[in-house]
C-alpha cells in the first residue's frame, strides 16, 4: 500500500490530523494497535480551548460538540476556607468548552468513517522505517501477515508509550521530565454536577477537582499517594473524601451515585526535543505530557496538529518545506508555555509535604496574592483559555 502520510495513533492527535489532511485532499492512513471501542472506553480530558473547538469546526465535525458542549465563562479555586472565581470571559474575552475527549474522539471517528478514509485498527508491532530519507515506510502485523505502507511522511500520534518516540531514541532526542509524588483518583458518574463551573480545591487533605461532562454526568478527582490503589477506594469512600476537600456548600450539593469509571492516573511533566526526525514527527502525547491540572493535554495535541498540518499542506500544495522545517520549534514554543502553566497550577493547588513548612507558606501567599490581584488572575485566565497558536 502507498499513501502520502501514515498516522500512527487514532487518538485526538491522529484523528484531527487525519481529518484536516483529508479536507485538504491529502491522503492519510491511520494505524492503531487497538480498536475503536477500546479507544472510546478511555476516560480522559474534559475541557476544550477555543483553538481545539476551532479545529473541529474547520474539519466540519463540530455540530454535536456545539449542541452538547457547555461553554464555561469562569472557573473557581477554593483554598483556606476562601473561594476565588477566575472570570475567564471578563478577563480574556474568551471561554472554554466542557466536552469530553471521548465525545470529541467519537465525532472525529464518525466523520472519518462517513467519507471512507482508512483507519486500520488492531495493527500490531507498528514500526516506522527509513524516515531519515525521503521514502519512509511503516510496517505492522495483522491477521498473521506483515504489512508495509510506503509514504512521504510519518506522524507519530501514538501517545506516551507509542513506537514513534522509541524509534528516535539515541538519535539526538533529549527528554525533560518531572514526576509528581502523587496521582489523581478520578470518578465518572451519571449524577448532576455540584456546581455550574469547575472547582479546583486546595485542601490540607489534598487537591480535589469538581468537573463535569454534561448537566447529568460529572467527573471528580482527588489527589492520592502514588502507591494508592483504585481497589482500595469504594465509591462511598471516594464521595466522603471529595466532600471533605471542597467548600461546605459544594459538599452539600454533591450528588453521589455509582461510579461508571474509576481510575488512578499518575502525574508527570515531560517534553521530548526535537519533535522532528527527518520525515517522522512526534505529535501530542508522543512528544509531551502535562499534569492535567491545567486541562492542557488534549489541547496541546490540537495545537501540535495545527502546526504540522500547515507544514504538510504547504508542502503538498505549494511545494514549500518551510512549515515542515518550522514544526518542531513552533510547537515546542507553545508546549513549554503550557508545561509551565500546568506545573504552576499543580504546585499551586496540590499538597507537597516534601516542600516543608516554608513551601506551604509560599503556596498560601501565592493564593492570597492571586485572590487580590486582577493582574494575577488575568495571567491564569489567559493560560487556562489557551495561548494563541
Ligand atoms: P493518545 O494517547 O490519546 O492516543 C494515542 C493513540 O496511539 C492511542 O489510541 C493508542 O492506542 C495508539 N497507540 C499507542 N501505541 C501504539 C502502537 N504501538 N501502535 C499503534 N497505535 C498505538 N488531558 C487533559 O487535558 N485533561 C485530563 O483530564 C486528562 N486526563 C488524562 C488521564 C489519563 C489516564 C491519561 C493517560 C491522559 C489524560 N489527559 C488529560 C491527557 C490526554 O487527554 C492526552 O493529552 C490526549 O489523549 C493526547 O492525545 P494523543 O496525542 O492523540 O494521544
Ligand atoms: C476533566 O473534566 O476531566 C478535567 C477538567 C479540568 C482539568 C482536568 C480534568 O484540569
Amino acid at each position: 500500500m502507498r499513501t502520502q502520510v501514515v498516522i500512527i495513533g487514532s487518538g485526538p492527535s491522529g484523528l484531527i490530523l487525519g481529518e484536516l489532511l483529508h479536507k485538504a485532499g491529502i491522503d492519510a492512513v491511520i494505524l492503531d494497535r487497538v480498536n475503536r471501542d477500546y479507544i472510546l472506553g478511555r476516560i480522559r480530558a474534559g475541557v476544550l480551548e477555543t483553538g481545539t473547538v476551532g479545529l473541529m469546526d474547520e474539519i466540519g465535525c463540530g455540530a454535536r460538540m456545539h449542541r452538547k458542549g457547555l461553554i464555561h465563562e469562569g472557573v473557581e479555586l477554593s483554598f483556606s476556607g476562601r473561594r476565588c472565581r477566575i472570570d475567564l470571559a471578563g478577563l480574556t474575552s474568551s471561554t472554554v468548552m466542557v466536552y469530553g475527549q471521548t465525545e470529541l474522539t467519537r465525532d472525529l471517528m464518525d466523520h472519518r468513517e462517513s467519507h471512507g478514509a482508512t483507519t486500520i485498527y488492531n495493527a500490531a508491532d507498528v514500526t516506522p522505517h527509513d524516515f531519515d530519507g525521503d521514502r519512509p515506510y511503516v510496517t505492522y502485523e495483522k491477521d498473521g501477515t506483515t504489512h508495509r505502507i510506503d509514504c512521504d511522511f510519518i506522524a507519530g500520534c501514538d501517545g506516551y508509550h507509542g513506537p514513534s518516540r522509541a524509534a528516535v531514541e539515541g538519535r539526538g532526542l533529549e527528554t525533560h521530565e518531572m514526576v509528581y509524588p502523587f496521582g489523581w483518583l478520578g470518578v465518572l458518574a451519571d449524577v448532576p454536577p455540584a456546581h455550574e463551573e469547575l472547582i479546583y480545591a486546595n485542601h490540607p487533605r489534598g487537591f480535589a477537582l469538581c468537573s463535569q461532562r454534561s448537566l447529568t454526568r460529572s467527573r471528580y478527582y482527588v489527589q492520592v499517594p502514588l502507591d494508592d490503589r483504585v481497589e482500595a477506594w469504594s465509591d462511598d469512600a471516594f464521595w466522603d473524601e471529595l466532600r471533605r476537600r471542597v467548600p461546605a456548600d459544594i459538599a452539600e450539593a454533591v450528588v453521589t451515585g455509582p461510579s461508571i469509571e474509576k481510575s488512578i492516573a499518575p502525574l508527570r511533566s515531560f517534553v521530548a526535543e526535537p519533535l522532528t526526525f527527518g520525515r517522522l514527527f512526534l505529535v501530542g502525547d508522543a512528544g509531551h505530557i502535562v499534569p492535567p491540572t491545567g486541562a492542557k493535554g488534549l489541547n496541546l495535541a490540537a495545537s501540535d496538529v495545527h502546526y504540522l498540518f500547515e507544514g504538510l499542506r504547504d508542502f503538498y500544495l505549494d511545494t514549500s518545506r518551510a512549515g515542515i522545517d518550522a514544526y518542531s520549534a513552533r510547537a515546542l514554543s507553545r508546549i513549554w508555555k503550557a508545561e509551565r502553566f500546568s506545573w504552576w497550577m499543580t504546585k499551586l493547588m496540590h499538597r507537597f509535604p516534601e516542600d516543608g513548612d516554608f513551601g506551604q507558606k509560599i503556596q498560601e501567599a501565592e493564593l492570597d496574592y492571586l485572590a487580590g490581584s486582577i493582574a494575577a488572575q488575568t495571567a491564569l485566565a489567559e493560560n487556562y483559555v489557551g495561548l494563541p497558536y
